[in-house]
Parts: C-alpha cells; sequence; structure tokens
C-alpha cells in the first residue's frame, strides 16, 4: 500500500484526486496537504498538513513525518496568472518539481506525478491532433515552466532512475473545486453562471476550440498512469491526453439543451492570445498504446453531469 502526499490538495485537480485517493488507498494513508486552509471539505476529509512547496525542508518534514513513497505535486501557477507575476510563477513551478525530484533522486520516495499541459505547445506547433513529439514552443510563462519540466523529468528518469509519471492536462472541467489562474477556466464558469443568471460574458471568443476535459477522466487518466508497470511506459517526460475538444459557441448549445434561455456574450481579453497559442485537439494514441487509456465522457454526457450536480449544490441552504 502506498504512502501519499497530494501536495496542492485543496486547488481544483488536487482536491478530487485527494477524496479519490483515500477511497482507494484509505484515509490513513493519504496525507492531504497545502499552503494554506483554502480547502475546507479537504482539511476536514482526514490528515492534513501544512506544506511550502518552495521550501525543501517543509516537503521534507512532512514525507518523514508520514512516511511517505508517493507524491503528487498538484501546486502551481497557471497560464493566465503566469503571465501577470511571470517570476512567482517560474520560482513555484520549478522549485516545487526539484524538490520532489531530488527527494526521489535521493531515496526519499519512490514515485511521482507532476501535471503538464498543453501549454507546452506554442504558436508554431501544428494545432489539429498536435503529435505526442512535434515543434514546442510555448509563448506564456506557465508553458515555459511546464516544457521545462517536462525535460528536467525525463532527465531525472534516464539519470538517476527517478520514478516520475506526468500528463499533458487539457482543460478540466469539474463542480466541485473552482478551477484558478487557467485560460480553461471560461468552460467552468459557464456552467455556473448559466445557472445562476442563464447569462455568461466569456473571455475567449466563440470560435475559440480548445481540449478539454471532464475531471472524471482525468482523474482515471493520473491513477491509472501511476498504476501502470514501469516497464510499459515510453514516455517519461509527459503524455498527451485528449478527450473532447469544443469551441464556447458548442458548449452554449450544449448547456441549452438544459437551460433554453441562456445566452452568452463575448468579450475576449488577454486570454485570448494564450488560447490561440494553444492546440485544438490532441493525438493522445502513446498514451492509449502504453496504458489502456479512453476517455468517458463526451461534452453532452459531460454537460448533463455538469448541470445536475450544480443544479443540488446551489440548491442546497447557505448554511450546510
Ligand atoms: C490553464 O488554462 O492554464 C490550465 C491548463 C490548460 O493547463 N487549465
Amino acid at each position: 500500500m502506498p504512502k501519499v502526499l497530494i501536495i496542492g490538495a485543496c486547488g481544483q485537480i488536487g482536491s478530487e484526486l485527494t477524496f479519490k485517493l483515500k477511497d482507494i488507498y484509505g484515509s490513513e494513508n493519504v496525507v492531504a496537504s497545502d499552503i494554506g486552509y483554502n480547502n475546507l471539505d479537504v482539511v476536514n476529509s482526514g490528515i492534513f498538513e501544512i506544506v511550502d512547496a518552495q521550501d525543501y525542508n517543509s516537503v521534507k518534514v512532512c514525507v518523514d513525518k508520514h512516511n511517505i513513497d508517493t507524491i503528487y505535486l498538484m501546486a502551481a501557477m497557471l497560464s493566465a496568472t503566469g503571465e501577470k507575476y511571470p517570476m512567482k510563477a517560474w520560482n513555484l513551478n520549478m522549485d516545487s518539481l526539484f524538490h520532489v525530484l531530488n527527494l526521489a533522486k535521493d531515496g526519499f520516495i519512490k514515485r511521482i506525478f507532476w501535471p503538464s499541459s498543453i501549454a507546452v505547445f506554442g504558436p508554431t506547433t501544428p494545432k489539429v491532433l498536435t503529435p505526442q513529439h512535434t515543434i514546442m514552443e510555448p509563448s506564456t510563462v506557465y508553458g515555459i515552466t511546464k516544457q521545462v519540466g517536462e525535460r528536467w523529468c525525463e532527465y531525472y528518469h534516464k539519470k538517476y532512475g527517478v520514478d516520475v509519471r506526468s500528463l499533458r492536462y487539457p482543460g478540466i472541467i469539474s463542480w466541485k473545486t473552482m478551477p484558478g489562474g487557467g485560460t480553461t477556466d471560461y468552460a467552468v464558469e459557464i456552467y455556473h453562471q448559466a445557472l445562476l443568471d442563464a447569462h455568461y460574458d466569456c473571455f475567449l471568443s466563440e470560435e475559440t476550440e480548445l481540449p478539454m476535459m471532464f475531471m472524471e477522466d482525468a482523474i482515471k487518466a493520473t491513477l491509472d498512469l501511476m498504476q501502470a508497470p514501469s516497464e510499459a511506459l515510453t514516455v517519461r517526460s509527459s503524455y498527451n491526453l485528449a478527450a473532447i475538444s469544443f469551441t464556447p459557441k458548442e458548449i452554449t448549445e450544449a448547456i441549452k439543451k438544459h437551460i433554453p434561455n441562456f445566452d452568452i456574450s463575448y468579450s475576449p481579453d488577454f486570454r485570448q492570445q494564450i488560447a490561440d497559442s494553444w492546440p485544438k485537439s490532441i493525438d493522445d494514441s502513446k498514451a492509449r498504446e502504453d496504458w489502456n487509456w479512453h476517455p468517458d465522457y463526451d461534452l453532452k454526457k459531460m454537460t448533463s453531469e455538469m448541470i445536475e450536480q450544480l443544479r443540488k449544490k446551489y440548491a442546497k441552504p447557505v448554511t450546510e
């Protein structure tokens, strides 16, 4: 049974990963951690520690205290916030990765999950069915940190035998915890606003097509990759991963099937340029070949689930 530490457990993906890992390995084998008590559902769900991902000693103390052998490093500054604070994004995204890679290199932990992103690709990358191996000239700070991170992951694996595994997440859509600071966040906000106001003002233009994925699929992919036999993995930088691609116009049509009076307006801002530099769709055949990846959710199924869950969430009294 692995002893797991999630760093960044209060965030959008970290929180759901924490709940799922507790289901699988038992609450006593999973330590959630973050820089603050930012998600009370996570904090109150079992063992929780304050860990500063940028401070090697803070991470090491927690690893020693709980005999951790596996780390999911989910703390990161995403694309939109990264453009506002370039050096903070660089420092957080790189320092935290080096700390866990070095813990593994020095034998303190055995396995690492580190998320990369479609942001590793840039304006010169082929946009449709972007291949696993292709031109990568990211134009955002976030994308640069992810691309550099991938190189270091592969280097630590080849040079020191570190068992680090990674996925290039597309935009992740979920109803439990809000995303923060990403360019794909519109695809979560739109569901909330559809239910609250029947209107959404989108910060991307109507034809901006981006790769996306429902949270259930993202968690499944993460756990399948982490449980795959080491010999099966031929990619130690980061695997392309895909499920759905859609535009703001297409997600609006899908939402209108449930909320017919929903309407959308468009006010593209600085995030448009980021989105325009990313692929429209991804070729994830390596992930399918190596560890049998396949997604379960399309736009229609995801939209039904999002609307159903958010309806329940908003129907609950505020005191709950
Ligand atoms: C972002 O929009 O920055 C992230 C990502 C695609 O990695 N959701």
